[in-house]
């Protein structure tokens, strides 16, 4: 019997539609963590404005629901480390030469640690049980975790990419996929900076020369797509 061709439907995106294929396609939402994302976390104590990343909470929630609803793919990331830092760099533990760092006591317990309540994710899109949660020590994706071996597992070659920092974590995450072969999508709305500049110039990398790195469209018009 002749297989079934898998079903595509176009998104309206920049630079050009995005061909998407629901059965290939999973939801990639990076480091959405309390100690980057909540007024008295780790974020705001380096002094930065949170509410800049909170603007990205409600479009994700709105997402995250109805891609569950259809049964699609989601996966979570946690920026973090192990309790005994034996995976962090001297390089990163000392950059920035800030009061406190990575491993150091903060507001939500012990800063950027696994299992400390500041290294998870916020309850609004807290992952639910069957959905992989990639904990990674650095700031792209696919660097020491086993995300990729999971999305081929699974068949993925496309990622609907969201999170935060659009210009850290969510661009360093996009190029590694980028390299290894997915088309990523990033819906504006659903990325957030502490910086409006970096913001826009985050989104503008991605999409420039042609989609360099990929697509950027917003969370309406994927929506508009899982009908
Ligand atoms: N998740 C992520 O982007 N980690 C960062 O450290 N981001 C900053 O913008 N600092």
């Amino acid at each position: 019997m002749k297989k079934k061709p898998a079903r595509k439907i176009e998104i309206d995106a920049e630079p050009y539609p995005f061909d998407f294929t629901p059965g290939a396609c999973a939801l990639l939402i990076i480091d959405m963590q309390r100690d980057f994302l909540e007024p008295g976390g780790f974020g705001e104590m380096l002094g930065n404005d949170v509410s800049q990343l909170r603007q990205c909470i409600a479009p994700n929630k709105k997402l995250l629901a109805k891609w569950r609803a259809k049964g699609l793919p989601v996966i979570h990331t946690r920026e973090g480390h192990r309790p005994d830092l034996a995976d962090l760099p001297q390089a990163k533990r000392v950059r920035g030469h800030g009061k406190r760092g990575i491993g150091d006591p903060g507001p939500m317990g012990r800063i950027l640690i696994r299992g400390e309540a500041g290294h998870d994710i916020i309850p609004e899109l807290y992952p639910q049980p069957g959905e992989p949660v990639i904990d990674k020590p650095g700031k792209g994706a696919f660097w020491a975790t086993d995300l990729h071996a999971i999305l081929q597992n699974r068949g993925i070659r496309q990622l609907i990419v969201t999170g935060v920092t659009t210009e850290v974590c969510v661009n360093t995450s996009v190029r590694e996929a980028n390299d290894r072969g997915y088309d990523c999508l990033v819906p504006a709305d659903c990325v957030g900076s502490y910086f409006p500049e970096f913001q826009e110039m985050g989104l503008k990398m991605i999409k420039a020369q042609g989609g360099i790195f990929g697509w950027v469209s917003n969370s309406a018009k994927v929506l508009a797509a899982l009908v």
